[in-house]
């Protein structure tokens, strides 16, 4: 290529970058920088599918940025919401620590920020809300199903705990909230916990680890989700048990796959956590573009699933 045709090139293409983060004099609609992140189960599936249909229905211009589990990635996408001037930022933090400056960087831009579906320990005057689960609730509700399954044992239940990604609100909150209702039931013991990171294929390798390790009767699994909860099943079964009888399974977000999993009589119940969190969000961000103050903390309201009444749900299941 000569120089000038390698000119042309480059400020051909600059040109097309730069149509790609503005807008055109005649597009009005809301800018909103989305940072998820990333595809780890079908709960994130469904948060991404709802989001990126949600912000099309209501004609929101939406940037969508995939994190791939990374903090890092979030920072970075962020700032460069703030570098394109978007007129929202809104972001699921995979952990809970370590947004301080770049929220205040979005602050001093005079972006609102608003959280979805995980929250933040930063100083909440940096964000304009939060959309999302009450989290803590979610693991004390596994824990009521657990004690009220095992109410006529009197002996040891030992319980092996699949926790969801380290430093993720959902994963400490859970954990919390477990144990917090079996504290009162001294024969309920934690016998092994680990991280299988929100997966399937790591659920199923921490679960066989368990399985290897351990030389007490297992009774129940507690999966902080239904994915890492469908990997840990397989790994059950490979060890020449019974899934959901010679192991109970309690986990949550109430995906198709626990569903199902329920239904063939492999898990026992699931703790819904709605991933529909697209209509709300647009809805604020409207709001917030309206110059009308949202809630400071939106919770979405949830229930538990169990084998029971599985088929007579699973068709009107949205994910
Ligand atoms: O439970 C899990 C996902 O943050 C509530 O993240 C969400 C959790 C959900 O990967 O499946």
């Amino acid at each position: 290529m000569n120089s000038s045709r390698r000119n042309f090139t480059i400020i051909t293409l600059s040109l097309a970058l730069l149509a790609g983060c503005s807008r055109g004099k005649d597009d009005q609609r809301i800018v909103l920088g989305f940072s998820q992140i990333g595809a780890e189960s079908e709960w994130r599936t469904a948060n991404t599918q709802s989001i990126k249909s949600a912000a099309a229905t209501m004609g929101i211009d939406l940037r969508f940025s995939d994190a791939q589990q990374k903090q890092e990635n979030q920072i970075k996408a962020i700032r460069s919401f703030i570098a394109q001037k978007v007129d929202v930022i809104a972001f699921s933090p995979v952990v809970e620590t370590g947004w301080d400056t770049v929220l205040k960087e979005a602050h001093d831009a005079k972006i609102p920020v608003i959280l979805t579906d995980r929250s933040v320990t930063s100083d909440p005057s940096l964000y304009v809300g939060f959309i999302g689960s009450d989290f803590v609730e979610e693991g004390r509700r596994a824990g009521r199903w657990a004690v009220e399954h095992f109410k006529d044992v009197s002996g040891d239940v030992n319980i092996v705990e699949l926790q969801g990604t380290v430093g993720a609100g959902p994963a400490i909150d859970r954990k919390k909230g477990f144990e917090e209702i079996i504290a009162s039931h001294p024969n309920f013991k934690i016998i092994r916990s680990q991280s299988g990171e929100f997966t399937r294929a790591k659920g199923k390798e921490v679960m066989e680890a368990f399985l290897k390790g351990e030389t007490r009767k297992i009774h129940l699994l507690f999966a902080h989700n239904d994915d890492m909860a469908i990997g840990a099943i397989q790994a059950i079964e490979e060890a020449g048990l019974k899934p959901g009888t010679d192991i109970a399974i309690v986990s949550i977000d109430a995906v198709k796959g626990a569903f199902e999993a329920m239904i063939a009589g492999k898990m026992n119940a699931t703790v819904e956590c709605n991933p529909l969190l697209g209509p709300q969000l647009m809805t604020s961000v409207t709001e917030v573009m309206a110059g009308k103050p949202i809630p400071k903390r939106i919770v979405v309201e949830e229930q538990v699933f169990t084998m029971e009444t599985a088929k007579q749900h699973i068709q009107s299941r949205k994910y």
